[in-house]
């Protein structure tokens, strides 16, 4: 990383809780390669952030990324609150969406990608269970990547909230809100920017006017890897109900759900999240670029 910085290369900061806890071994660390892979072939450098013995790391080295992948589940699922207790602990986290964006702020990365963002679960108004990704995006001033949130949660709540938390939402070659494995949502959003210059442009205006929260870049997963919003309503139903049968809350409650989504739908769900994961790479690389190149 501090080689990128010093050729001039633009970072783009990518989360560990996808790899260790979003998907299985051994296509979470093939994906983390790829993807790695996919920014530096677009001219950026790629700082996967994580908790690696007790330290914050910006930018991983290979041995590392596969310490993660292997350590799956073991790493702990580290957001912004729990950041200091894994320092402490000394051991081995995996952060989320939170938990990277407060990180790529301290280092001051200005692209983060990921895969879907955490938001509000479907029955909040019980649970209280609203992701502190959206809390954290609030106070981040950095452009996110992302296929939308995911479709495990309640997208229109997702949005609202989004609305009332003051961030801006992109949409990225689609006029709705991605829907993760989806294309559609059904959400139309009110502004959409294709071209890595203009997106670039936008960012730029919103940190000149002070704002300090992140803007999201909605970037739906290609339609060649979508997959039908019936049949994937059909198995987060299911997923719910066996949560809910087995007790599994809190923090538990999203790797839960993906890995089984990942059984349902006879693994493709993991081949739409991978590619959608791919394609925000790209995307995010671009924009670091045409960042770089606005100045
Ligand atoms: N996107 C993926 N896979 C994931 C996640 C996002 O494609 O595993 C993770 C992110 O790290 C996100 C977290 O921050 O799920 C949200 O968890 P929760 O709902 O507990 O806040
Ligand atoms: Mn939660």
């Amino acid at each position: 990383m501090a080689a990128a910085r010093a050729a001039g290369r633009p970072l783009v900061a990518l989360e560990s809780t996808l790899v260790a806890h979003g998907m299985p071994w051994p296509q979470n660390l093939e994906t983390a390669r790829a993807v790695e892979a996919i920014v530096r072939d677009e001219g950026a450098e790629p700082a996967t952030i994580a908790v690696i013995d007790g330290r914050i790391r910006v930018g991983l080295d290979d041995a590392a990324l596969e310490r993660l992948a292997r350590g799956g589940r073991a790493a702990a699922k580290v957001g912004r609150r729990d950041l200091a207790g894994s320092l402490l602990g000394g051991g081995l986290g995996a952060t989320t969406v939170s938990g990277t964006l407060a990180c790529a702020v301290l280092a001051g990365i200005e692209v983060f990608v990921t895969g879907g963002l955490g938001g509000v679960h479907r029955g909040a108004a019980q649970s209280f269970d609203v992701s502190a990704d959206l809390s954290e995006l609030a106070r981040s001033p950095v452009a996110v990547v992302c296929a939308g949130a995911k479709s495990i949660l309640d997208l229109p709540a997702t949005l609202e909230l989004l609305e009332t938390l003051g961030v801006p939402v992109v949409g990225c070659g689609h006029d709705e809100f991605a829907a993760f494995y989806c294309r559609d949502s059904g959400l139309p959003l009110e502004l959409r920017l294709d071209d890595a210059a203009a997106q670039a442009r936008y960012v730029r205006l919103q940190r000149r006017l002070g704002l300090a929260a992140a803007v999201v870049f909605s970037n739906p997963v290609p339609a060649a890897d979508a997959l039908p919003r019936a049949e994937v309503d059909g198995w987060i139903a299911q997923a719910l109900d066996e949560a809910q049968v087995q007790g599994i809350g809190g923090k538990a409650v999203t790797p839960f759900l993906l890995a089984r989504l990942q059984v349902l739908s006879g693994g493709r769900s993991l081949a739409a999240n991978i590619a959608l994961v791919r394609h925000n790479a790209r995307v995010g690389a671009r924009l670091a670029r045409a960042l770089q190149a606005a100045g």
